[in-house]
């Protein structure tokens, strides 16, 4: 089992994580209807080891934005296609990258992503209506390799900013209002593909007890270790955050709520069965109690997850604690 850490090492950990996801993989999308200058953007950036997602047909941006969840995207201004059916001259609007830009910014799970706009026109009020749109840079046609990989990592640095304050520095998980945000994406791209998704709401047990009696250092590091017993035992995909206090969401996509209980009281075991050793040598044990709810079962939104979630928490607290009651 992993042993406590301190939060300056846990820093450190989320930072060279961090370095080496923004740095080395980090996902671009990048969407142009010209191929060719997809392929030339791919052998300017794939030497540097960026994850490339090249799309060429601006109707499958959303879908495409979903499923690669970029750390960048680079988007060109204008699409020439026209539209052929009517459902595309619906969304033609969608069409123009300026007002694309402005439709990711006001998207809340959006809004923090990084957005380069390329353009052969570059005159200023171009210019001008991109950053009012809410982009960070702007590339000019035909596209210079040096000035390119500039301003790609420069916009992958502020992404790395980001990230960094998204996180808990304490448990290493994500920090209530990233959770909340890529809760909301899950449940949406479950919604979408009529896949199974569970929400669980964990709360240590007791936990003002081991305060009281071993100190709040010794608290910090229960907090600590379950924080990474919980990263731990849960794939990347899935959602770990703090809600707040000793309690936290785990959000588990494509799992019902019996694959997620069982999951969830293999945590608990593991917990049950670590000994912790305070500042003044007593050794003692830590259990949670967890309430959990299932996407259209118990609701279709998060807020229904939620408040759901929490009851059968409230339930398990009152059956006792120690448990999960889906
Ligand atoms: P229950 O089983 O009903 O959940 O009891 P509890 O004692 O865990 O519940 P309560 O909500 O009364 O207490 C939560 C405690 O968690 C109180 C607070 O001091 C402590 N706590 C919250 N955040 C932190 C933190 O960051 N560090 C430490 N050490 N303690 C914290
Ligand atoms: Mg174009
Ligand atoms: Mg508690
Ligand atoms: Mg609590």
């Amino acid at each position: 089992l992993v042993k406590p850490v301190v939060p300056s090492q846990i820093l450190a950990v989320v930072t060279q994580t961090l370095r080496q996801a923004s740095e080395s993989s980090a996902k671009i999308l990048i969407v142009d209807d010209d191929s060719s200058l997809l392929k030339l953007l791919s052998t300017l950036l794939t030497p540097s080891g960026y994850q490339l997602t090249l799309l060429s047909e601006p109707q499958q941006f959303w879908e495409i934005l979903e499923q690669s969840e970029p750390d960048l995207l680079i988007l060109d201004i204008k699409f020439s296609k026209p539209a052929s059916s009517d459902q595309e001259k619906e969304r033609s609007s969608f069409f123009n990258g300026i007002e694309l830009c402005q439709v990711i910014r006001n998207d809340l799970r959006w809004n923090r992503l990084p957005v380069i706009l390329l353009s052969v026109h570059t005159d200023l009020e171009t210019v001008q209506r991109g950053f009012m749109a809410g982009a960070d840079d702007f590339l000019s046609k035909p596209v210079v390799a040096s000035e390119l990989l500039i301003r790609v990592r420069s916009r992958l640095k502020q992404r790395k900013m980001w990230k960094i304050i998204e996180y808990d520095e304490l448990t290493g998980v994500s920090l209530r209002r990233k959770a909340l945000e890529d809760l909301t994406r899950a449940i949406h791209l479950a919604q979408r593909q009529g896949q199974p998704f569970c929400l669980a709401i964990l709360d240590l047990d007791h936990f003002k007890r081991v305060n009281d009696q071993y100190g709040h250092e010794t608290g910090d590091l229960v907090l600590s270790y379950f924080g990474q017993l919980l990263n731990k035992s849960f794939r990347s995909q899935d959602i770990i955050g703090r809600w707040g206090g000793e309690e936290f969401v785990v959000g588990m996509i494509g799992m019902t709520k019996l694959e997620g209980s069982k999951r969830l009281e293999n945590i608990l075991e593991k917990l049950n069965n670590y000994l912790f050793v305070a500042a003044n040598g007593t050794s003692f044990r830590v259990t949670f109690s967890g309430g959990i709810a299932q996407l259209r079962e118990n609701g279709n939104e998060l807020q229904m997850l939620y408040t759901a979630a929490d009851q059968a928490l409230y339930q398990a607290k009152e059956a006792g604690r120690r448990r999960i009651i889906a």
